[in-house]
């Protein structure tokens, strides 16, 4: 469903606090996963404000959406949203990654109400999105299955495999999105791997492909929306995106894929978020 001016402000306001709290996580945490979070937070933002069927009272319900975190290292950026929602109490995220809690780096589907996969390991929330996507089809259940990978992570063959197999199985249920930030560990893709030209590689996969801004919450939106109502072909969004967005210092550079930060960097961060969230209301507004 398209967004009005007020889900808008809804969203951005959202979008703008969970930054907060990812940069808190990682503090509570010593260190995390902080770059390809901020990068995936608009995204993220859309889908479990806007877009996805869910309920947190019900975390099981088998016709909810389903979000598979394929790029399974942001723990850090996913174990915020789901707190918020309230999945599970947001004092947990004071214990993220620390020993005997559930919260680990990497989330356990076993220990955190609302997460739909473990993940870490890449290249694997592909193939189980079509294996979600063919059971839901199968068994005449209507709900979506929305899987997030990085871009690094396309490097992995059994994403490609498994792109093969949903076009193949015309799996329109599931909706692939490339947080496409151009970074990634410790370097930039292009260098450690080039993708490009990557829309023609989905193309030749069979996919219907939707090119967006990642941080436009208005394109976000539409490009759900455009994958919803296309029935011919499976659907990938590209999603061009910063690594560290939203944070200056952090901004488009792949040194911050992994960060900790001291009481000085945590409040820099935190003046970085409110100004990028007035910036972004003024361009909204055609200000800029
Ligand atoms: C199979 C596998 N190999 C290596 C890693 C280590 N690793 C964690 S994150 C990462 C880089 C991923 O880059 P990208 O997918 O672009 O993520 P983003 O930049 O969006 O955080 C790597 C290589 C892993 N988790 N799984």
């Amino acid at each position: 469903m398209a967004i009005n001016q007020e889900d808008f402000l809804r969203l951005e306001t959202k979008a703008r606090d969970l930054r907060h709290l990812i940069i808190d996580t990682v503090v509570w945490a010593g260190s995390g996963h902080v770059g390809g979070s901020l990068s995936a937070i608009d995204i993220m933002t859309v889908l479990y404000h806007q877009t996805m069927k869910i309920d947190p009272e019900n975390p099981n319900w088998e016709d909810r959406d389903r979000f598979i975190l394929s790029k399974g290292h942001i723990g850090v950026g996913l174990a915020p949203v789901l707190a918020d929602k309230g999945f599970f109490p947001k004092e947990w995220l004071k214990t993220y990654n620390h020993t005997g809690s559930n919260l680990g780096m990497h989330l356990d589907k076993n220990k955190v109400p609302g997460l739909d996969a473990s993940a870490g390991s890449l290249g694997h929330g592909l193939p189980l999105s079509l294996g979600l996507g063919l059971s839901a089809k199968y068994k005449k259940q209507d709900f979506k299955t929305y899987c997030l990978m990085g871009d690094g992570e396309c490097d992995e063959g059994s994403l490609w495999e498994a792109a093969m197999a949903i076009s193949h199985y015309n799996a329109t249920n599931v909706i692939s999105i490339v947080d496409r930030n151009r970074c990634m560990m410790d370097g930039r893709t292009e260098d450690v791997m080039g993708l490009e030209p990557f829309t023609d590689k989905w193309i030749s996969f069979g996919f219907n492909v939707i090119v967006i801004n990642g941080h436009n919450l208005y394109e976000i939106s539409e490009a759900i929306d455009q994958a919803h109502s296309t029935s011919d072909k499976p659907s990938v969004i590209i999603a061009n995106t910063l690594k560290g967005c939203g944070v200056e210092f952090m901004q488009d550079n792949y040194m911050y894929h992994y960060a900790s930060f001291d009481a000085e960097k945590q409040a820099e961060c935190h003046r970085d978020i409110n100004s990028y969230h007035d910036t972004r209301l003024v361009e909204a507004q055609g200000g800029l």
